[in-house]
């Protein structure tokens, strides 16, 4: 099955606790802190695999979840870092975070490998936060939490040429006589259910990718027929060929499929119709084609190049009118810097460090960098528990705190956690 369409949810590891511990030995004398850190929790990468072409295991897979860091344990030992989880991806397969719509990545290349959530770091052990003023610290971190995001994976395949048509109008037949690929062929419409591609040779052997695409009709963009979906996969082409039966054969004016399709490749993305297109005039051995291809070349500026795939005839002029402008066209990227989730996934440190809200006496307060605080925060240790206090004044909740009108004793919840204020 042919799936180019998946959500998944990625949960990357979360970081090994710090551990609190103090060195006793025979004839040592106040050892001191020995508590190790936490090791990284596994982050979440998508590697590309040449050897896939669908999204297919990936819809199977709802969930991946990363593994937590080794805990820090005493003399000073380290937790082990978790390993990555790596999931192989398609060539052409296009990540997008659910929750801004911004991409995360467009994987293009045969060897692209991203990080999509990141594992959290290790909390550290009693022994890291050891200073001259502090020289036997009493409180040890937890490992922060990995990162956590909603994916769509999209694959949009790699092809240099896009062939779009009405359905029936000889767009497989075409590949099949250019190319190697044995798309099946017929007299009914939406014989083809899943885009196609083949590889073509010219004359003067240069080389490039076909993608032969099911049907589009009228109102493609609002989901008749098979719908505009499979339009993603010539999002990438450099050149777009309509096909149209100038024949005839089915009653309707070929102007109008002209400009049926065009209107549903604008609606689906307008970069579509800025590409390079000719226009290929099948069916050119039906009685009224001639007639019918004088009328269409009046009304179009475009190119038009008559045919019968059928017979094989006048495909090797099209083939090279193709190889001329996919050669010419520049490798342009699919989406533009501005529409890249920035290239920093550090989540924690984008966003606004907290917001409070005030229900009845109690001020809730949220916040990604709060809320981790928090998580690292081990609350067995009364000086853990001050240096938790100084960070959230550091981040300046104290101050809104106090602007917002709380008094001495009033409850400051974060996550499930309740806080007497105290000035
Ligand atoms: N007379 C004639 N018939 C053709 C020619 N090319 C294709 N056909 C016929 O047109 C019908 C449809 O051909 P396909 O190649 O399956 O058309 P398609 O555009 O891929 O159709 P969908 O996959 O349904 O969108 C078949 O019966 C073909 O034999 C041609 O050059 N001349
Ligand atoms: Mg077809």
């Amino acid at each position: 099955m042919f799936i180019d369409e998946t959500v998944i949810k990625v949960i990357a590891g979360r970081g090994g606790d710090g551990c609190l511990a103090y060195r006793r030995e025979k004839y040592i004398q106040m050892g001191g802190p020995y508590g190790g850190n936490g090791g990284h929790g596994s982050s979440i990468k998508f590697k590309v695999d040449t050897g896939l072409h669908t999204l297919i295991d990936l819809r199977y897979m709802k969930m991946i979840k990363g593994e937590k860091g080794e805990n820090g344990s005493g003399k000073n030992q380290n937790g082990k870092n978790a390993l990555d989880v790596v999931i192989k991806v398609p060539q052409g397969t296009v990540i997008t975070d659910m929750d801004t719509g911004l991409i995360i990545a467009d994987m293009k290349n045969a060897d692209d490998e991203i990080v999509v959530a990141k594992g959290g770091r290790g909390g550290r052990g009693n022994t890291a936060f050891k200073t001259q003023s502090n020289p036997c610290p009493e409180f040890a971190e937890n490992g922060e939490p990995g990162e956590e995001r909603v994916l769509k994976l999209e694959l949009k395949l790699l092809a240099d040429v896009g062939l779009v048509g009405l359905p029936s109008v000889g767009k497989s037949t075409f590949l099949s006589k250019v190319s190697a690929a044995k798309p099946k062929i017929a007299n009914y419409h939406f014989t083809t259910l899943n885009p196609n591609l083949g590889v073509v040779k010219t004359k003067d052997n240069r080389s490039f990718v076909i993608a032969d695409l099911p049907g589009l009709i009228e109102g493609a963009s609002e989901g008749a027929g098979l719908g505009d979906k499979f339009l993603r996969h010539i999002e990438r082409t450099k050149v777009i060929a309509h096909i149209i039966d100038m024949g005839a054969t089915e009653g309707r004016d070929p102007y109008d499929d002209f400009v049926t399709i065009n209107k549903e490749l604008e609606n689906f993305n307008p970069k579509l119709i800025k590409k390079p297109m000719i226009v290929i005039a099948n069916k050119m051995d039906m009685p009224e084609a001639n007639d019918n291809l004088d009328k269409f070349k009046k009304k179009v500026d475009c190119e038009v190049y008559p045919i019968s795939a059928i017979n094989s005839e006048g495909v090797d002029t099209v083939l090279m009118k193709l190889a001329d402008l996919v050669y010419q066209a520049a490798d342009e990227p699919l989406y533009e810097e501005s529409e890249y989730l920035s290239h920093v996934l550090y989540k924690f440190e984008k966003t606004k460090p907290f917001t409070i809200e005030k229900q009845g006496d109690i001020y809730i307060v949220h916040g990604d960098e709060v809320e981790r605080l928090l998580k690292m925060t081990k609350f067995s240790s009364e000086e853990a528990t001050l240096r938790f206090a100084k960070k959230l004044r550091k981040l300046g909740i104290d101050d809104e705190l106090e602007s917002m009108g709380a008094k001495e004793g009033d409850i400051v919840r974060i996550l499930d956690f309740d806080f007497e204020y105290r000035k």
